[in-house]
């Protein structure tokens, strides 16, 4: 059987984590495979909303093992709050969750240099969320990591120094004040909870579930915009957050691969720096971001709202092989008398491309819009495709045809269901 991928085709906050609740029953295994406690994916079941960081979206639902794969970057301390927040559930069972031995542990020190690097960047900086992401996929590459699976070696106090003295010897060129204690603290009870956890090979588990049959989701975390190869670099963060760290991140093989599912939000929005060549600095982008809520689950920083952007929605398309396409928050483009869509990117000799330039914040480039009827019907009750709007339904249209893939489902809200399945 196969590994089937969930991923944000823009720059994160596409609603992968509706959408990964919404399919989980179909599987027996949810597993993550990049990212860490920078990913915010919001759940919503009846009244009750939820946020998920490290943990895997499946977790709400009974019959599913969750994964957190050898590609995450794995906080302890954050592990453990987001345990103790899920122990209020009824359905939350811990003996669905297994840790990858292989994921890398964030380190209080991981933290402050995150905050230190940022902080030397002064107006250049990348608005990291601040978890210490960068520094500890930076000590993977650099074969200097902890991981998971060394928490239960007896000398795991002796690797903890060492990677702490080596980056408080970093720091010291930092003009940077910060206090380790409460960190640290926070950090070892993290790891002791963590210990009380499966910590397994991941790779043997998820193969042997592919040879008995079993179905696995692979949840993306950030979006295609924001990979560290072919995101908008810099401004990226530190893993790839495409089809092929699947494999990389879990360690199935690339022909185990089956479905690619595309998450995308009806229009852009990014948070932190960087470009965004379709944003809106105006009236249309302040409605954007007040109709859908559009504040980081994880910082809570407001996020930078604007049109569909066609050219980076069919380059992620392309480098991920998506297989279907799902858009969200189509009922957030309600009210608006027009809306725009970018076809293509013009340069400054007047030449056009559906390319998307090399740097997108070369300003050598502008987008070019096409301008499509709004609707102004509230979409949120809406309980079938057929029943939107006409308008809605040749915007849907107007992507498929841009970019050569059917959209499978529209969602006009955060609710199970007020999913359509066209
Ligand atoms: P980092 O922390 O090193 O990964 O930051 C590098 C860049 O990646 C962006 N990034 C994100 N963008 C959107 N959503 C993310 N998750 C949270 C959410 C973010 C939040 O769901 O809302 O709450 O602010 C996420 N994580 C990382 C980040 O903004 C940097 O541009
Ligand atoms: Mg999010």
């Amino acid at each position: 059987m196969s590994v089937d991928v969930l991923l944000g085709l823009q720059w994160g906050d596409e609603g992968k984590g509706k959408i990964v609740d919404y399919l989980t029953p179909k599987y027996n295994v949810i597993a993550r495979f990049q990212g860490g406690p920078n990913a915010g994916h919001t759940l919503k079941f009846g009244d009750t909303k939820h946020v998920l960081h490290q943990i895997p979206s499946g977790i709400f639902h009974e019959g599913s093992l969750n994964v957190i794969g050898n590609g995450v970057v794995l906080d302890p301390a954050i592990f453990q709050k987001e345990i103790l927040a899920l122990e209020k559930f009824e359905n939350y069972n811990p003996s669905k969750l297994k840790i990858s031995k292989k994921a890398q542990l964030i380190l209080p020190t991981h933290r402050i240099l995150d905050a230190a690097y940022e902080n030397a960047k002064g107006a250049k900086k990348i608005g990291s969320t601040l978890k210490g992401i960068g520094p500890t996929y930076e000590d993977k590459i650099s074969r200097n990591g902890l991981r998971a699976g060394d928490t239960l070696g007896a000398d795991f106090m002796d690797k903890y120094e060492v990677s702490k003295k080596r980056h408080l010897e970093i720091l010291s060129k930092y003009d940077f004040e910060f206090d380790l204690t409460e960190l640290e603290d926070a950090f070892f009870k993290g790891i002791e909870f963590l210990k009380t956890f499966d910590l397994i090979d991941s790779e043997y588990m998820l193969n042997g579930h592919l040879d008995a049959g079993d179905k696995i989701l692979a949840e993306g975390a950030q979006g295609s915009m924001l990979d560290i190869d072919f995101g908008s670099y810099p401004f990226v963060t530190s893993s790839n957050t495409t089809t092929a760290a699947a494999c990389t991140g879990l360690g199935v093989a690339v022909n185990r691969i089956g479905e690619i599912f595309g998450v995308f939000k009806a229009y852009c929005t990014r948070v932190g720096s960087g470009p965004f060549p379709t944003e809106l600095h105006d009236e249309t982008g302040e409605t954007l971001r007040t109709n859908g809520g559009e504040f980081g689950a994880t910082t809570g920083r407001p996020r930078r709202c604007g049109w569909l952007d066609l050219p980076a929605l069919k380059y992620a398309i392309m480098v991920n092989g998506a297989t279907r396409l799902y858009m969200m928050k189509a009922d957030v483009l309600t009210g608006f008398e027009e809306i725009k869509i970018c076809t293509q990117y013009k340069s400054k000799d007047g030449s056009v491309t559906d390319q998307i330039p090399h740097d997108l914040s070369d300003d050598t480039f502008s987008p070019v819009y096409e301008t499509l009827s709004g609707w102004s019907e509230d979409l949120t009750g809406v309980s079938s495709y057929d029943g939107l709007p006409d308008t809605v339904k040749r915007y849907v249209e107007y992507i498929e045809k841009a970019v050569g893939l059917p959209i499978d489902i529209v969602s006009v809200g955060p609710d199970r269901d007020q999913t359509l399945i066209k």
